[in-house]
């Protein structure tokens, strides 16, 4: 079977971008092991106001800790981090941006969770989506799964018990398809998204939403269909990240065929004006999202 690494060779992947990306994907061991000491939720709240699990703050000391260390990373943009983390004396070309724990309201009832992670090359995490080098996610769930693109394909591994990824998949394409899920308080939607998603029902689609972002993605990456957490009344830009989240599924999701987008223009085109900024979501098969689009405001 092939490796993520003998698959990142075969794809002509530069050296410190594999190697980076083989570290971050190396994480998934100590993250998985941490689940069961680290149960509680804190009463933090991160930049978003969130309520921090102590799992989002465990994940992202930990991930933040190797990356400084690796010299391959001069800027972390994360999640659970207010400010920009600068790797000093680092030569290190890529910039991370990451949602070290997608996800987290789940870890108390034990569904799917997981790491989001994007990377730009040069110092800078302001960046348009479609400027990523790469993308990637890992999902914990009955398996450990690494999902990647390098910018030619998705392909999606899975962790043997001695820490290997193998392949399980390249070239994963995001069919049509009529699994729908959306986040928000359905009487707060928007007019557009509501009569859009009352549409869909009509037509037979079937709603499936778990409440983590990464896990409900995936689903819709191999079975198709849409994913979408919306404006809300009271809440114009919803609920979910444009660099952490937003970002790298986007670039994923179109990697393989499909579309992200705000509801009315791709995602990966918006260059953010700052990390932590917000936006409406919508992402899966290409058709649907184009047909969203094509409805008045
Ligand atoms: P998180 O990164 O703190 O876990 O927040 C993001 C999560 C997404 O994974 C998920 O789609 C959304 O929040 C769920 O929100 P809700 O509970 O409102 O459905
Ligand atoms: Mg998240």
């Amino acid at each position: 079977m092939i490796t993520v690494q003998e698959y990142l060779g075969e794809k002509g992947c530069e050296a410190d971008l594999a190697e980076l990306i083989c570290l971050i994907a190396e994480q998934a061991g100590p993250i998985r092991s941490a689940f069961i000491s680290h149960q509680r939720y804190a009463t933090s709240l991160n930049t978003s106001g969130e309520v921090q699990a102590e799992m989002d703050t465990w994940s992202d000391t930990h991930i933040t800790t190797v990356l400084a260390h690796s010299g391959l990373v001069s800027l972390i943009a994360s999640e659970e981090q207010e400010k920009v983390y600068e790797c000093r004396n680092s030569t290190g070309r890529y910039s991370v941006v990451m949602d070290p724990l997608d996800g987290s309201s789940l870890i108390a009832v034990n569904l799917a969770v997981g790491t989001i992670v994007g990377i730009y090359e040069g110092r800078s995490v302001l960046r348009k989506g479609n400027e990523m080098k790469a993308a990637l996610y890992l999902l914990y769930g009955p398996m450990t799964t690494l999902t990647l693109s390098v910018g030619s394909g998705v392909a999606l591994f899975s962790q043997a018990d001695d820490g290997r990824y193998l392949l399980m998949e390249d070239s994963i394409t995001l069919p049509e398809g009529t699994i729908y899920g959306s986040g928000g308080e359905r009487p707060k939607w928007t007019k557009k998204h509501t009569s859009f998603i009352t549409a869909l029902e009509a037509e037979g689609a079937k709603s499936r939403y778990s409440g983590s972002f990464v896990a409900d993605f995936h689903q819709i990456l191999r079975y198709g269909g849409l994913y979408a957490y919306p404006a809300a009344h009271g809440k114009p830009e919803g609920k979910l990240r444009l660099v952490f989240e937003a970002q790298p599924i986007g670039f994923l999701a179109e990697q393989a065929g499909g579309r992200i987008s705000n509801g009315s223009s791709d995602l990966l085109d918006i260059l953010p004006e700052e990390v932590h900024q917000k936006t409406p979501i919508y992402v899966g098969s290409r058709g649907i999202i184009e047909r969203l689009e094509a409805l008045p405001e």
